[in-house]
């Protein structure tokens, strides 16, 4: 069908915006061969291991509608502190040492946050700016980045909404969170309503924790980070 665009209002000139300075990619032609670095050759040792464990996957989505809302009002008072507060203090508050996958300049690193149970989401918060501000710099050592329990990956900050991730041995379940995306769903009175919703896919070492079990943590890590106010009466 043709569409009269008669009575339609002239379209106002948008400004022409200089394209972002974005580095184009050079390509020789020639293959390159570059040595692997420690943190290189400890991942590849790693993840090794980690394909001999048994993994069984489970993903679920969560609505974070009110966890979107609370962190916005608690942003500016975090950074008047001098603190970048974003959603992982959240996830990370809602599972102990609990370790985190960083892309770093060194390429992966998983440091941990130690004793998360004792930490206040703003405690949590400051340690996590330490240990990005530690990973940028190329400086995480052996105390930051041994004694983990459980790993969060925080992929979706780069992108990606459902993830299938590596248990880290001897950790025995990790867990991929995706990007936020602003989606329609149903609230109880069958209403369409605007949702800021995130995926989890968790990896379970099926040796040690089955199917229901990860369901059961799942709902529960779920429940707090979707009732948010929840965190503040049941997390120290
Ligand atoms: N969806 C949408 N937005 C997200 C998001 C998500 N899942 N995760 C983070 N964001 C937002 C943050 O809220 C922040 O927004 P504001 O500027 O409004 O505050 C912004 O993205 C930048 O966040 P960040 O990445 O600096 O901080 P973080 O605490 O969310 O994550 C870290 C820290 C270290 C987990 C992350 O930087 C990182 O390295 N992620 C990659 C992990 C990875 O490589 N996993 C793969 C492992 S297997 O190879």
């Amino acid at each position: 069908p043709v569409i009269s665009t008669a009575d339609t209002p002239p379209k106002e000139k948008t400004p022409i915006m200089a394209p972002p300075a974005i580095p184009l990619p050079i390509f020789s032609g020639k293959d390159r061969t570059e040595p692997l670095n420690s943190f290189q050759k400890a991942m590849v040792k790693t993840m090794t291991a980690a394909l001999k464990i048994p993994h069984f996957g489970y993903c679920d989505e969560v609505d974070l509608t009110q966890l979107v809302r609370l962190r916005s009002e608690l942003k500016d008072l975090a950074d008047s502190r001098g603190v970048k507060l974003s959603y992982m203090p959240f996830f990370i508050k809602a599972s102990h040492n609990i370790g985190l996958a960083m892309d770093t300049p060194q390429g992966l690193l998983v440091p941990n946050v130690k004793s998360v149970q004792a930490l206040s989401v703003f405690d949590i918060a400051v340690e996590l700016n330490r240990l990005q501000a530690l990973g940028s710099a190329g400086q995480l050592g052996t105390a930051d980045l041994t004694g983990g329990t459980f790993t969060l990956s925080n992929i979706g900050s780069i992108g990606g909404t459902y993830a299938k991730p590596v248990i880290l041995p001897p950790e025995v379940a990790i867990g991929a969170l995706g990007k936020i995306q602003v989606l329609p769903r149903f609230n109880s009175r069958d209403e369409i309503v605007k949702a800021y919703i995130m995926n989890v896919s968790w990896s379970a070492d099926h040796r040690v924790i089955d199917g229901a079990t990860m369901s059961r943590f799942s709902n529960l890590w779920r429940s707090y980070l979707e009732n948010p106010a929840s965190m503040v009466l049941d997390l120290k």
